[in-house]
C-alpha cells in the first residue's frame, strides 16, 4: 500500500516528502513531478508568494536511472523565501526584540484552536503549519503515484466550475468530449485558462469577481470538478467501513486546507428527487456493455467503481486571511482587535483543483493495489490486464 508523509514549515527551509510503497520500475522523470508542481503555482489570484517561489523537487531516495526501486522516495522543495525568514523561523537561535509575536487569531483559520491545543502564545507555529503551502509536498508526493496510475491507464483530470459568484455547476458542454480521450486531457484544457475554466464567459466572470474581492480586500473560495478515467469495474469494496472507495476519496479531499464540502455524483441534486429519476439504469448492450445512459452517481456505487467515470465534487471555502480583517480578540490582553493579517491570496482555487487531482491518486492506487497485489509494474499490469480480460469475457465483449 502506498502512504506518504509531508513535513515543513510555510517558511522554513524546505517542504519535505516521503512516499512508501511505490512498485518498483515505473518511469519517473523531474519533469513529472516539477510541471504538476508548477500546475499548483498557477492561477489568477494568487499573492506575492508565487512570486517568489518557483518550486522544484529534488529526489533524495527511491528513484535509480530514472525507474522506482521499491524503497521509500524521499524528496525536498526549497522554500526561496526562507532567506527572509531566518530569525523569525530559526530553529535554534533565541527570537531577538523584533520578533513580533502574533496574539490575535484570524477567524477561520487553524489559529484559535491551534494555539490552545499546542499551549502556544505566539500564533506563528501554527499559521506556518496550517498553511496551504504543505500542498507543494503533497502534489509533489502524489505526481509520483499520478505516473503510475497512468501507466495502468488511469488518468485524473480537473476543472473549476464556480469561483465565487462566478461560473456554474450544471455539466461544461465541452466535458464529454474532453473526458473520452481520459481525464488528462479535460486537465490540459483547464490549465489554458487562467481561472481553470472551460468557458471563456465564465473565466471573464471569475477574473472580475477577483479582481472585486482584491479591491475589498477580501477573498472568494469555489467549487471544483474532479474527474477520473480509465478506472476498471469493482474497485474498493462495500464489505467493510474502511475500504469504502467514495470515504477515502472524500476523505483525501476534505483534507486539503479549506476544502468543506465533497459530493460524489451530482449526489445534492440526487437527494431532491425520487429515486426514479436518480438511479443510472442499466442496459445489457450491443457487445460494448453493461451500459449506463447517465452517470448520477458519479462512478461509484457500493462503495465500489461501477465502470463509468468517476466524478467528485469539492467545495473551496474563502482563504481565511483577509486584507480587510474581521473582528477579533488579542488573546494575550483579551481586547478586541481587528484579526492579523498575514500574506495571502485573493483565490487559490485553480490551485487546489490541481491539488485535489493530487492527493486522489494515492486512494485510487491502494483500491487498485488491494485488486491486483505485486511489488513491481510488470506484475501489476499483467494481473490488472487479466482482471479486465475476465469482465470483457463475462460480458462477451
Ligand atoms: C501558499 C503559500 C502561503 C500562502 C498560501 C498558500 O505563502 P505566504 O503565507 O508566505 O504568502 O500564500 O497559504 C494560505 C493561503 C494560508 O492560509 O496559509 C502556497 O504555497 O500555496
Amino acid at each position: 500500500m502506498i502512504r506518504y508523509f509531508t513535513a515543513g514549515e510555510s517558511h522554513g527551509p524546505a517542504l519535505s516528502a516521503i512516499v512508501e510503497g511505490l512498485p518498483a520500475g515505473v518511469t519517473i522523470s523531474p519533469e513529472d513531478i516539477n510541471n504538476e508542481l508548477a500546475r499548483r503555482q498557477q492561477g489568477y489570484g494568487r499573492g506575492g508568494r508565487m512570486k517568489i517561489e518557483s518550486d522544484r523537487a529534488v529526489v533524495h531516495s527511491g528513484i535509480r536511472f530514472g525507474k522506482t526501486i521499491g524503497s521509500p522516495v524521499s524528496l525536498q522543495i526549497e522554500n526561496r523565501d526562507w532567506k527572509n525568514w531566518t530569525v523569525k523561523m530559526a530553529q535554534f537561535e533565541k527570537p531577538d526584540e523584533d520578533t513580533p509575536v502574533i496574539t490575535v487569531p484570524r477567524p477561520g483559520h487553524a489559529d484559535l484552536a491551534g494555539m490552545i491545543k499546542y499551549g502556544f502564545e505566539d500564533i506563528r507555529p501554527v499559521i506556518e503549519r496550517a498553511s496551504a503551502r504543505e500542498t507543494a509536498a503533497r502534489v509533489a508526493a502524489c505526481s509520483l503515484v499520478k505516473v503510475f496510475l497512468r501507466l495502468a491507464g488511469i488518468q485524473i483530470g480537473s476543472y473549476v466550475s464556480s469561483i465565487g459568484p462566478a461560473g456554474k455547476t450544471s455539466p461544461d458542454p465541452h466535458l464529454q468530449a474532453l473526458l473520452a480521450t481520459g481525464a488528462e486531457t479535460l486537465a490540459k484544457a483547464a490549465d489554458s485558462s487562467c481561472v481553470r475554466m472551460l468557458e471563456k464567459e465564465n473565466e471573464e466572470h471569475a477574473v472580475a469577481a477577483i479582481d472585486k474581492a482584491r479591491e475589498d480586500g477580501d477573498t472568494l473560495g469555489g467549487i471544483i470538478e474532479l474527474f477520473i478515467t480509465g478506472v476498471p469495474m469493482g474497485l474498493g469494496s462495500y464489505v467493510q467501513h474502511d475500504r469504502r472507495l467514495d470515504a477515502e476519496l472524500a476523505a483525501a479531499l476534505i483534507s486539503i486546507q479549506a476544502v468543506k464540502g465533497v459530493e460524489i455524483g451530482t449526489a445534492f441534486e440526487n437527494a431532491r428527487k425520487p429515486g426514479s429519476q436518480v438511479h443510472d439504469e442499466l442496459f445489457p448492450g450491443k457487445g460494448d456493455g453493461p451500459v449506463r445512459k447517465t452517470n448520477r452517481a458519479g462512478g461509484l456505487e457500493g462503495s465500489m467503481t461501477n465502470g463509468k467515470v468517476i466524478h467528485l465534487r469539492a467545495a473551496m471555502k474563502p482563504i481565511a486571511t483577509l486584507m480587510s480583517p474581521l473582528q477579533s480578540f488579542d488573546t494575550t490582553s483579551m481586547d478586541a482587535y481587528l484579526s492579523h493579517i498575514e500574506r495571502s491570496d485573493t483565490c487559490a482555487v485553480p490551485a487546489c483543483s490541481v491539488i485535489a487531482e493530487a492527493v486522489v491518486a494515492p486512494v485510487i492506487a491502494n483500491a487498485l493495489l488491494r485488486k491486483t497485489g505485486g511489488d513491481h509494474l510488470g506484475e501489476i499490469l499483467e494481473r490488472l490486464e487479466a482482471y479486465k480480460a475476465k469482465i470483457a469475457e463475462r460480458f462477451r465483449l
